[in-house]
């Protein structure tokens, strides 16, 4: 069984290999996202190093020159189907972006430093002369995408990065924007034309943000084509910019293992130990809400804390952001019947509390299971040595794919008589970190 499972996620990635990088999924995203690579690439580690490492340097090729690693590299299919392409983002306006490849104008989640991480510490038992060779090549690319953050995305300076779209925080219509984004009127805008071509994905659509959704998304690339991509001009105008605990989470352990490289390495290391500190200080000052147990995102526009709880909360575990003891209220968190841990009845982990009116069990970011998130969650908890729910979380993950596939995202509920799995099929991330929770000795 366990053979068979990873043989079949080997082929999900072989598949949607394309000679330089991996498509997420075969049809509903064909060019090369930023933290799909990443987590892509630890997969890949496993059984082919040299794609692996392919994967993370075709990534890196698109890096701008402010050190900026943009959500989407574009690949080279001409009649690709997604929307926004690459002429979308005029990032031929911005003096920092890369022309060749083209990219997307916004980043996503920090977690190459982790993945680089662990890549290294797969490539070592292979071949360790090899693995280091590619530690000392991607370790100044992945510091210089933190520096990005820290000097662009961090105007308080207290360590806490904001994103400037939903697409940044890689958890598009995560109901954790919703207040930000309702100030938000389309009515009121000229937005520029465009047409989605998600919705011609007959597997997903229905599970896909809404058009509403659309029209802000794209209002908000408007601003940053507007502004020619001054970060300090976006700053000032951008109507959305949040500090979000997964972005910031996703940070800490980045930044933590970018310091364990740069000492194997014998690189300096005193600067990332600085916007470590400070990281973790402010999540927990900042952002850590007492009363639930779990971390908050900050609206930095309208200066207000968001209290809206998504598994996003929880994610500051991965890089032992909390204390013990602050663990031990989140895991309760976990345990109760916002995410239903330990309930027979309920996969781990959905993503939006299911105490929420507006809980979705199959719209994507607003309810059901993500196998990323339930990676990150595994890793995190088992810092705190919560094997038992860990055990849990990497049990329902590959019981969930064993049964209905390498789906994108899956309905939490366990109901024998519904197909449980959402989205788009053969999607590479799921089939990248079940190979990892499968080989992991
Ligand atoms: C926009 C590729 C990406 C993931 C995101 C997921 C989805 C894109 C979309 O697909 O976002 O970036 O078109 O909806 O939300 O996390 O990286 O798999």
């Amino acid at each position: 069984m366990k053979d068979q499972l990873l043989e079949a996620a080997k082929a999900v990635l072989l598949q949607n290999w394309t000679g330089h990088f991996t498509k997420p999924a075969p049809n509903l995203y064909p060019h090369q996202w930023n933290w799909d690579a990443g987590f892509i690439a630890i997969g890949y580690a496993h059984f082919d190093l040299d794609k692996a490492e392919q994967e993370l340097r075709s990534l890196f090729k698109g890096q701008w020159s402010n050190g900026m690693l943009p959500q989407i590299v574009f690949g080279t299919e001409t009649n690709a189907r997604y929307f926004p392409g690459p002429d979308f983002w005029w990032t031929h306006l911005a003096k920092a972006a890369t022309q060749e490849p083209q990219t997307s104008g916004i980043s996503m989640p920090p977690v190459h430093g982790f993945a680089l991480w662990r890549i290294y510490q797969i490539a070592k038992k292979q071949d360790p002369k090899r693995a280091r060779a590619f530690l000392e090549e991607m370790f100044p690319k992945v510091l210089k995408s933190h520096q990005y953050f820290y000097e662009f995305r961090d105007p308080q300076q207290e360590g806490l990065v904001y994103i400037r779209h939903p697409w940044e925080g890689g958890t598009d219509n995560s109901p954790i924007w919703d207040s930000v984004l309702e100030k938000i009127d389309p009515t009121q805008l000229d937005i520029p034309p465009y047409e989605r071509k998600d919705l011609q994905n007959p597997e997903a659509a229905a599970h896909r943000p809404s058009d509403l959704d659309y029209d802000r998304y794209v209002h908000l690339v408007d601003v940053f084509r507007k502004n020619k991509y001054d970060e300090q001009a976006i700053y000032e105008e951008c109507p959305f910019l949040i500090q979000d605990p997964l972005f910031n989470g996703a940070l800490v352990w980045s930044n933590e293992c970018l310091i364990k490289a740069g000492q194997e390495l014998g690189e300096p290391v005193n600067e990332l130990i600085h916007w470590n500190e400070l990281t973790i200080f402010s999540l927990n000052e900042k952002l850590w809400d007492e009363e639930r147990g779990i971390y908050n995102a900050y609206d930095l526009k309208n200066d207000q804390l968001i209290p809206v709880h998504t598994n996003s909360g929880l994610m500051p575990m991965i890089g032992e952001v909390p204390t013990q003891e602050q663990a031990e209220q989140m895991l309760l968190m976990l345990e109760g019947a916002d995410f239903c841990g330990s309930s027979e009845n309920i996969y781990s982990c959905p993503t939006y509390s299911l105490q929420a009116e507006d809980v979705n069990y199959k719209r994507y970011w607003r309810g059901p299971v993500w196998i990323n998130m339930n990676w990150l969650l595994y890793h995190g908890l088992l810092r705190y040595d919560m094997e038992d729910m860990a055990a849990k979380v990497k049990r329902d993950s590959l019981e969930l794919i064993g049964q209905y596939g390498f789906y994108e995202y899956f309905d939490p509920r366990k109901d024998k008589s519904e197909n449980l799995a959402c989205g788009t099929n053969q999607f590479s991330w799921t089939a990248a970190l079940c190979i990892d929770f499968l080989m992991e000795t």
